[in-house]
């Protein structure tokens, strides 16, 4: 996909400020400091729209961003910062469980884990939230300019096992660094939202 505009929409925390006009929705979900900033950043050629920041644990809102009015990316909060209290991890939570399960724009979960190591308790928990919710998967391994190309394929491995990957599930390698697995993913994307307007069509070619 070309990106011809992006624009942030807003700082979301209540549902009734989510978007009404019904473009179909991409969300990222991951570890606070995995790199979910700087992939929306670098999927959409900006260098500062999502807010990238060394200081974990700030985002408790599901931030939204427009592009090319086309569909949105809904940058959840990130987990697993020690810091957080018991009532905001609370919070978090039923927020993004009502989000998960009555969002009808919804068409695709991107699940942010960095490739340099193994899933943590929040990442495994995390999907399988998801599955249980039957959201369709990607799993987005980045970072990957951290990690010699020759080593690759035993890091993915450890993410699959770890997280007991469904088949159909798939997983891309990604580096907002790098630009590593942009076109893929933007690919991947794209047969996604579209899914949405031929449901009927399954057998539709893939268009990589
Ligand atoms: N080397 C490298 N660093 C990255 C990559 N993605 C993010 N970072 C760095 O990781 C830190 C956290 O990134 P950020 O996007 O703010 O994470 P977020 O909290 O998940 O939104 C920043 O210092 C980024 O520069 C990447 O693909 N490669
Ligand atoms: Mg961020």
């Amino acid at each position: 996909m070309k990106v011809t505009s992006s624009e942030f929409i807003i700082s979301a925390v209540r549902p009734e400020q989510y978007p009404e006009d019904g473009l179909p929705e991409v969300a990222l979900a991951g570890r606070s400091n995995v790199g979910k900033s700087s992939l929306i950043n670098r999927m959409i050629n900006r260098k500062n729209l999502a807010r990238t920041s060394s200081t974990p644990g700030k985002t408790q809102h599901l931030n939204y961003y427009r592009i090319n009015d086309a569909l949105y990316f809904v940058d959840f909060p990130g987990y697993g910062y020690a810091k957080v209290s018991k009532v905001q991890r609370q919070v978090w939570g039923k927020m993004i469980e009502e989000f998960l399960t009555v969002r009808e724009p919804l068409k695709l979960v991107l699940l942010i884990i960095d490739l340099r190591h193994p899933p943590s308790k929040d990442d495994e928990l995390m999907y399988d939230w998801l599955k249980h919710y039957d959201l369709p998967v990607c799993v987005v391994a980045t970072k990957a300019d951290k990690i010699p190309k020759s080593r690759w394929q035993k890091h993915i491995k450890i993410i699959k096992d770890a997280l007991v990957m469904r088949a159909g599930d798939e997983l891309i390698m990604f580096s907002s660094e790098a630009g590593i697995g942009k076109d893929q993913l933007w690919s991947l994307i794209s047969r996604h939202i579209e899914d949405q307007e031929s449901e009927v069509s399954e057998t539709s070619p893939s268009s990589d």
